[in-house]
C-alpha cells in the first residue's frame, strides 16, 4: 500500500498537475478521486479535503503523515522529498524565472479558461472572444519563450506541467492552440508521449468521452476511449439530472463505473461503425445533447 495519497478529481488540472509530477518522480501513489460531476460540481465534499484544506479543493497530498493541500505548495514539497528527476532547474535565476512561469499559468493564463468555462453556450460572443484573445496572447509570450530551446524554462520541469495541463483545459474550453503557435504546438506533442502523463491524459480522455465531451490534443487517447463510451452506453442510464432520483444517480453511477472498470480489463474493442461515428459527430460539429440523442436511439430503439 503507497504511503502517499493524492485527492484529486475527474476534471481538476490542478490535480493532474501533481499527478503528472508524481509519476515523473516515479513515486508510487493511492490517487482517490474525490466525487465530481458535471451537473453538481464537487458537492458533496470528501471529508478529507475538508478537513485538510480550508478552501475545500482538490488537490490534497499526504504523505507519512504530512498533508498538504495547493499543487503548487505540493510541487515545492515532491522536489525536496523526491530529488530525482529534478523538475526545477539547477540554477538560481532559472529556477525562478521556471517558478514564475509555474504560477503564471495557473493565476495569469488560466484565469482566462475560467472565463470561457462559463461561456461554453456563447463562445462565439463578445466576452468569450475577449477571453480567447487574451489566451492567446498567451501562447504567443509562450512561443516566443520556445524560439531557443525545448522546455518553457531549461530542462523539462514543473513550469511545463502546469501551463501544459492549464493549456489542455483552455483547448478544451474555447481557446485552442492554432497554427500561429507551431512550436508550442510541438512542445505539447513531446509532453503528450511521455510516459508519466499518457495514463493522465488517457484518464480524462476517457472521462470526456463517456460523457460524450470533447478530447482536447490526445486524438490516439480519444480514440482507445471510443469502446469504452459505447460500453459505458449500454450499461448505464443517461444520466438527465433534472429528471433522475438521487438514487437512479447513484446506479446510474454505479454502472459507469462498472462499464470503466470492465474497460479497464478488457481493452477498447473498437470497431469500424464505432470509429465512423465518433468520425462523423467530430467532423460534423454535433452538440452533445445531440450526440448522446443519436447514441441512445440507436442503443434503446424502442424507449
Ligand atoms: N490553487 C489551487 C486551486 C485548486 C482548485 O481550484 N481546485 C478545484 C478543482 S481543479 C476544486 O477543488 N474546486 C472545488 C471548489 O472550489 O469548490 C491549486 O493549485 O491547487
Amino acid at each position: 500500500m503507497p504511503d502517499l495519497q493524492l485527492y484529486s478529481a475527474s476534471l481538476s488540472m490542478f490535480g493532474m498537475k501533481v499527478e503528472i509530477a508524481l509519476r515523473e518522480k516515479a513515486v508510487d501513489l493511492e490517487l482517490i478521486q474525490v466525487p465530481f460531476d458535471n451537473a453538481i460540481g464537487y458537492e458533496p465534499k470528501h471529508p478529507e479535503v475538508v478537513r485538510i484544506n480550508p478552501k475545500r479543493q482538490v488537490p490534497v497530498l499526504i504523505h507519512q503523515g504530512l498533508e498538504l493541500y495547493d499543487s503548487t505548495q505540493i510541487f515545492e514539497y515532491l522536489e525536496e522529498a523526491f530529488p530525482e528527476p529534478p523538475l526545477w532547474p539547477r540554477t538560481l535565476a532559472d529556477r525562478a524565472r521556471a517558478r514564475q512561469m509555474e504560477h503564471a499559468a495557473d493565476e495569469v493564463f488560466f484565469p482566462h479558461v475560467v472565463r470561457l468555462m462559463g461561456l461554453q453556450d456563447d463562445l462565439q460572443g463578445e466576452a468569450a472572444s475577449t477571453a480567447r484573445l487574451a489566451a492567446e496572447a498567451y501562447y504567443a509570450q509562450m512561443e516566443a519563450q520556445l524560439a531557443d530551446r525545448a522546455w518553457l524554462a531549461g530542462d523539462y520541469g514543473f513550469a511545463d506541467i502546469a501551463f501544459f495541463m492549464a493549456q489542455i483545459f483552455g483547448e478544451r474550453l474555447g481557446a485552442p492552440l492554432t497554427e500561429a503557435t507551431p512550436r508550442l504546438i510541438a512542445w505539447r506533442q513531446a509532453i503528450l508521449q511521455r510516459p508519466a502523463v499518457r495514463p493522465v491524459m488517457q484518464r480524462l480522455a476517457d472521462y470526456l468521452t463517456v460523457e460524450g465531451r470533447f478530447v482536447p490534443a490526445c486524438s490516439g487517447c480519444r480514440r482507445k476511449s471510443i469502446g469504452l463510451y459505447i460500453r459505458a452506453r449500454y450499461n448505464s442510464v443517461m444520466i438527465n439530472h433534472a429528471r433522475l432520483t438521487p438514487e437512479e444517480i447513484e446506479t446510474a453511477r454505479q454502472r459507469r463505473l462498472e462499464a470503466m472498470r470492465s474497460q479497464e480489463i478488457e481493452g477498447n474493442p473498437l470497431d469500424a461503425d464505432d470509429i465512423a461515428m465518433f468520425e462523423m459527430f467530430e467532423r460534423e460539429g454535433w452538440s452533445h445533447e445531440r450526440r448522446r440523442a443519436y447514441i441512445l436511439a440507436m442503443l434503446n430503439p424502442v424507449s
